[in-house]
């Protein structure tokens, strides 16, 4: 099975432009929000030196291709719908669509580094592209809190082993499902109380490695902030021209 990636951020950040630049898939791009309503799913392949120069022998590839010694590795890449502030409330499309990416290894989130488009991805000025994540983390929060909820009449009053098959539903493994427990000291039965869920929800919401796309690199002005805060966990593109790029070779 490939890696699986799901990019995420609020309307109008370029998601659906980065999605197409790196598979070359057609998806819907528009400068206004919640172009993206289905998700678009398509395969992007990461090139590595193929291991048969290596080894001396020649290679069989099952699941991904082998052109003159470089192997395209597939990585299965989704688009989702924008989220908006208070999406756990109902605001925007709301936040059931990410149950489209629960299988996701990573995420990507696009980040608008242009500043020129406020949270709700509606066209502005001088917008803080460091509040874009934060407000992207709780709601990340919010939506898995809510999987947790569902769960809760199933699970509750069991052992905490009992969140194992929730979270293996989330690509999230029994080591950080255990370890959560361990580090907010929560009882070891199910008998969690509303603020621990939560709590709990948040440390699973972390165990997803999260890239963040510093978007429209082209016209951006507020990424500083943004580097000196998630240094090391951003990366700055301009998706558009990738695309552009990609098409013309
Ligand atoms: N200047 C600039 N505009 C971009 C870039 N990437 C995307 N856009 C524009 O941002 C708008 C929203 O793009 P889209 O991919 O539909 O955003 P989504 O709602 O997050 O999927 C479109 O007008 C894109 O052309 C970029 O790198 N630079
Ligand atoms: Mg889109």
């Amino acid at each position: 099975m490939s890696i699986s990636i799901g990019v995420v951020g609020k309307p109008n950040a370029g998601k659906s432009t980065l999605f197409s630049a790196l598979t070359m898939a057609d998806a819907k791009i528009a400068p206004f929000p919640f172009t993206t309503i289905e998700p678009n799913r398509a395969v992007a392949y990461i090139r590595k030196p193929c291991p048969h120069g290596e080894i001396g022998k020649q290679c069989t590839p099952r699941d991904s291709s082998c052109v003159k010694g470089v192997r395209f590795i597939p990585i299965q890449i989704t688009d989702v719908a924008g989220l908006v502030p208070d999406a756990h409330l109902g605001k925007g499309l709301g936040l059931q669509f990410l149950d489209d990416i629960r299988q996701a290894d990573a995420l990507i989130q696009v980040v608008d580094a242009s500043g020129r488009t406020d949270l709700e991805g509606n066209a502005s000025e001088g917008c803080e592209p460091t509040l874009e994540v934060e407000f992207l983390e709780k709601e990340m929060t919010h939506w898995i809190a809510g999987i947790l909820e569902r769960n809760w009449a199933k699970v509750g009053g069991k052992p905490a082993s009992a969140l194992y098959d929730v979270f293996s539903s989330m690509k999230i493994g029994h080591a950080h499902v255990e370890a959560a427990v361990r580090k907010l000291g929560l009882p070891e039965t199910l008998n969690w109380k509303e603020d621990e869920r939560f709590a709990f929800a948040e440390e699973m919401r972390r165990v997803k490695p999260v890239l963040i796309a510093a978007n429209k690199w082209d016209i951006a002005s507020g990424t500083r902030r943004l580097m000196d805060r998630y240094e090391g966990n951003v990366v700055r593109c301009a998706a558009a021209y990738e695309l552009a790029l990609r098409k013309a070779a």
